[in-house]
């Protein structure tokens, strides 16, 4: 018998980092189902890194850029939210609520083709409760100008005025802006290439913004188009990213002012 197969992966709840193990635990599960391609678990890793250093919280920063992101979803014609490996395992049933709530269907798009993954992540999807996915017939499928990897193969993408894009690669996030669409994006890396080319970034852990996106979706669906409209003018992604450095800064030198405080011999 494989060992992997036996390790216990349960972690008490009274465990301090009890959050963080339960979305790593759920990466590695999803690896050995091939919903998370092998890499996956590194940039997962790359990923909590980052979070560590945000204060494993979500931001004034992120909030703004969140409000934002609802705000074009809610005004696009033909939005689609892109689905990876990771953000499929990690938070399946959010991820369709927000897909209903906001109106834009979800598409599987892989950066690693491998037998079997599409069908394991559709599978995890109808799970949740999505009835519509897109993504997943190789005939309905065209190829994206602009783009050697696996992600140029897409759906509803190749029409879609706006895509939203958590944990994506840069090269694609570069390639759909250079179509000109409007891209949201979600990254723990504020430095990213995806982090800069997007309209919207959102810097913040996908199992934290994809919940605040459905509370904030709820409210902004009570205004009307022209406020949408405003929220979306006055969001400026360049300076919402150095705001979110400066935010690192000031915890990271928070940090060392207080890092032994709790520590007690
Ligand atoms: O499922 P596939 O085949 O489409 O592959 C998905 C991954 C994520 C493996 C693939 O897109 C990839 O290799 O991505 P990168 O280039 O490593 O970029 C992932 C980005 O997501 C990095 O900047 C990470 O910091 C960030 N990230 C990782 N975990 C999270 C995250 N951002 C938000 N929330 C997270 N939980």
């Amino acid at each position: 018998m494989n060992p992997n197969e036996t390790q216990d992966h349960s972690v008490p709840k009274s465990h301090p980092r009890y959050e963080s193990l339960k979305f790593r635990h759920r990466i590695i599960e999803g690896m050995k189902k091939l919903v998370v391609a092998e890499a996956g678990l590194i940039a997962h890793g790359r990923g909590e890194c980052f979070d560590y250093i945000l204060g494993e919280k979500t931001t004034q920063a992120a909030k703004n850029a969140i409000k934002a992101a609802v705000a074009a979803l809610l005004l696009a014609q033909k939005p689609v939210i892109s689905v990876n490996g990771n953000v499929a395992a990690l938070i399946p049933e959010q991820l369709v609520i927000l897909s209903k709530t906001v109106n834009a269907p979800l598409e599987i798009n892989l950066f690693y083709q491998k037998e079997g993954r599409i069908k394991a992540i559709k599978e995890v999807l109808q799970k949740a409760g999505a009835t519509e996915i897109y993504g997943v017939d190789p005939k309905k499928m065209i190829e994206l100008n602009g783009l050697e990897s696996n992600r140029r193969k897409v759906e509803l993408i190749a029409q879609a005025d706006l895509v939203m894009v958590p944990l994506e690669d840069g090269d694609r996030t570069e390639a759909l802006k250079k179509l000109n669409k409007i891209i949201i994006a979600v990254d723990l890396n504020p430095l990213s290439r995806t982090s800069l080319w997007a309209d919207i970034t959102i810097v913040d852990n996908i199992v934290r913004t994809i919940p605040e996106m459905i509370t904030t979706a709820k409210e902004l669906k009570k205004i009307n188009d022209s406020q949408l409209e405003t929220i979306v003018k006055n969001f400026d992604n360049k300076k919402n990213l150095q705001t979110t450095l400066d935010l690192v800064i000031e915890y990271i030198e928070n940090q060392k002012e207080h890092m032994f405080d709790s520590i007690e011999f």
